[in-house]
Formats: C-alpha cells, sequence, structure tokens
C-alpha cells in the first residue's frame, strides 16, 4: 500500500552537511520525496515533538540538541512507507544498528543520530502537522 510519512534530518547531519547523501540514499530505496523544508526548531516546538519523552532523562539534551541548529523536514511516499522507512533508519543507537541503515552510516551515537522517521501513520499525520499544510 502507498502511503505518506514524515522525517526529519536531525541537526547533527545538516550541520555536517550530510543532507544531500541522505537525500540520496532515500530516493535510491525508492522513497519519493513530497515536501521538504529547512527550519531551526525553537524550544517549544522541539519540546511539543518530542512531548512523549518529557521527563525522561535524555529529554533535556534531545530538545537542547534539536534546537542546536537547522533541521531538514520531510514528507516522504512509498510503497508501505512507515515501515519501511523505520526499517531503512535503522534503531535508536548508530552503533548496534543494522549495517546499511541510515543511523549506522549517518548517526555518532543515540542522541546524534542523524535522522527520525515516525513509527506510526497517526503520528506521522501528527508530526508533519508541525511542519506542512495538511494534503490536500
Ligand atoms: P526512535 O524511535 O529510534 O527515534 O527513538 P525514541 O522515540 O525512543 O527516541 C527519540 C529520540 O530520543 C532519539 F532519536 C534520541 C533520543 N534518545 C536518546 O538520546 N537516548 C536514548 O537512550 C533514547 C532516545
Amino acid at each position: 500500500m502507498r502511503e505518506r510519512t514524515f522525517a526529519i534530518i536531525k541537526p547533527d547531519a545538516v550541520a555536517d552537511r550530510k543532507v544531500g547523501k541522505i537525500i540520496d540514499a532515500l530516493l535510491s530505496e525508492g522513497f519519493d520525496i513530497v515536501e521538504m523544508r529547512q527550519v531551526v526548531l525553537d524550544r517549544p516546538s522541539a519540546e511539543r515533538f518530542y512531548a512523549t519523552h518529557a521527563g525522561k532523562r535524555f529529554y533535556a539534551d534531545l530538545v537542547d540538541f534539536m534546537t542546536s541548529g537547522p533541521i531538514v523536514a520531510l514528507q516522504v511516499e512509498g510503497e508501505d512507507a512507515v515501515a519501511h522507512l523505520r526499517n531503512f533508519v535503522g534503531t535508536t543507537n548508530p552503533r548496534t544498528a543494522a549495517r546499511g541503515t541510515l543511523r549506522r552510516r549517518f548517526g555518532t551515537s543515540s542522541l546524534r543520530n542523524a535522522i527520525h522517521a515516525s513509527d506510526s501513520p497517526g503520528n506521522a499525520a501528527l508530526e508533519a502537522a508541525q511542519f506542512f499544510a495538511p494534503p490536500k
């Protein structure tokens, strides 16, 4: 089933000038980029985006990191795009992520792991609404 998901290229990868390589990897994997926007998150936006993690030990570092520089928000489409992109992104810790995954290739720690991908179609729609107008 063709579906849409949402991703963020995080500040580490943008600062390391990896945006082009990550976009190329997504396109080579068969995903279509349907919207893309580079922004700097303010603290309230980052806190809202990761509200489910409020109170966790890494939350303050996560908000600091996500507001530390530009990010690139992406709307991505493809066959089973939510699950496919989660698999292609890899597990949270890049060091133990499977070979070939984006986090293994471009991430450096569980915090600085290069890319976010939504974990369900519902969350994809909610997260995308923070950055993009709703689909017509
Ligand atoms: P993921 O679904 O892999 O993006 O991971 P989570 O939703 O569990 O975590 C979201 C973000 O919180 C991670 F991408 C980075 C940060 N985090 C940490 O910094 N340390 C951890 O141990 C877990 C998550």
